[in-house]
């Protein structure tokens, strides 16, 4: 089939898909409190939409005991003999694309070092990071994506519901895993999807989301990037960035929404159809809400602290179903876009390994996501 006429019908799908379930504007669904799971899984699991959930979490004791005054003493007594693990990088961006070392002409994909420390300590670094007076050569963000509400978090477990009861009921299963995340106004996800159905609620401070529907996957540009690894060390209070021995290749986002002003037009041109193309789905979540994040949207997330210098969120990833719409929506993405050829032919930085058919197979895909929950 010739290039331009996949191009059309994958942008035509895109278009189908906000006109006749989406909807076109940028908002995402906001309801006044929680859904009946019939509701929830009619109206949003089942067609793959976003929603936000107020008035969903005011029950839960973490809302006032993590965060009104002596929230810090609550939280530092309960984990007073608890080792959290931390990224640690050195702008708040990890897992996210940074020049490679050896050629600041290239991108590689960063991963933040991971630290040990005793949760007190964890909380006073990312406080720190928003006072001016901060010495702290590093950003701080608890986080482990890898059940640790459960394991690092557990002195904490009645401060929460253990599960979101009708997203339990609409999605026929308990949470596989409960991640803590606690960060400030530094901290930043890059655009990437999970193979999980996500209810992210937050506790304290606000989280920012982009979205986009798996159908928009060419407008991110994936492409494979080297892996590469900070490390921080505590003598000198310096990173050092290292390719990963032997090499290994990430698939990842290209597109940072909010590029720097100095290479603004650079990236516009590099990404046409991210930044010409419709809007993201753009929402902020606050202390007590819930976010619906359908799995393999793709997601980037920023965060406004609260008085203190933090945000809180703790999300609750449930399996998917590796259904109908997952073989789609893999078909749509092992597609060769036409435009990225285009690009490749005007000798902009196009790698067509992003849409190599055998890496983007679902088979694939499963196998190497199997071992670990973090299944990205
Ligand atoms: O809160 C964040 O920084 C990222 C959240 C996220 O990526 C997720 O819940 O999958």
């Amino acid at each position: 089939m010739e290039e331009v006429v996949v191009e059309q019908l994958v942008e035509k799908l895109r278009e189908e898909v906000r006109e006749l379930s989406l909807g076109t504007t940028s908002r995402v669904e906001r309801l006044d409190g929680p859904p009946s799971p019939l509701r929830f899984l009619r109206d949003f699991v089942s067609p793959n939409k976003p929603c936000i959930i107020s008035n969903a979490t005011l029950h839960w004791p973490a809302l006032t005991s993590w965060t009104r005054d002596g929230g810090d003493a609550y939280l530092s007594q309960a984990l007073s003999q608890t080792t959290v693990s931390v990224h640690l990088t050195p702008d708040g961006q990890a897992d996210a694309l940074v020049p490679t070392p050896s050629s600041s002409s290239s991108l590689c994909f960063a991963s933040a070092h991971v630290e040990r420390m005793p949760f007190p300590d964890a909380l006073r670094h990312i406080s720190s990071n928003g006072s001016s007076s901060s010495d702290v050569p590093f950003v701080a963000y608890a986080q482990e994506q890898n059940d640790c509400f459960h394991s690092e978090y557990s002195a904490l477990s009645s401060d929460v519901e253990t599960h979101i009861p009708w997203a339990t009921q609409a999605l026929g299963c308990l949470p596989e895993a409960v991640n803590l995340w606690i960060g400030n106004h530094l901290s930043t996800t890059s655009f990437h999807k999970d193979h999980y159905e996500n209810l992210y609620a937050v506790i304290s401070g606000e989280k920012h989301f982009l979205l986009l529907p798996p159908t928009d996957v060419h407008r991110l540009y994936i492409r494979h990037y080297p892996a590469a690894q900070y490390s921080f060390s505590q003598d000198t209070g310096e990173f050092t960035l290292r390719l990963e021995e032997p090499l290994r290749y990430v698939p990842w986002c290209s597109v940072n929404p909010y590029p720097p002003s100095a290479t603004k037009d650079q990236e516009i041109s590099k990404f046409p159809l991210y930044f010409n193309g419709p809007r993201p789905f753009e929402c902020t979540v606050k202390a007590g809400e819930i976010l619906y994040l359908p799995s393999m949207w793709f997601h980037h997330v920023k965060q406004s602290p609260d008085s203190r210098g933090r945000t809180i969120a703790i999300n609750y990833w449930y399996d998917m179903q590796f259904d109908i719409k997952y073989a789609y929506f893999n078909l749509l993405q092992s597609i060769p876009y036409a435009l990225s050829y285009k690009l490749a032919s005007l000798g902009m930085d196009y790698d067509d390994s992003a849409c190599d058919a055998a890496e983007c197979n679902a088979d694939a895909e499963l196998r190497a996501n199997s071992t670990k929950l973090g299944r990205r």
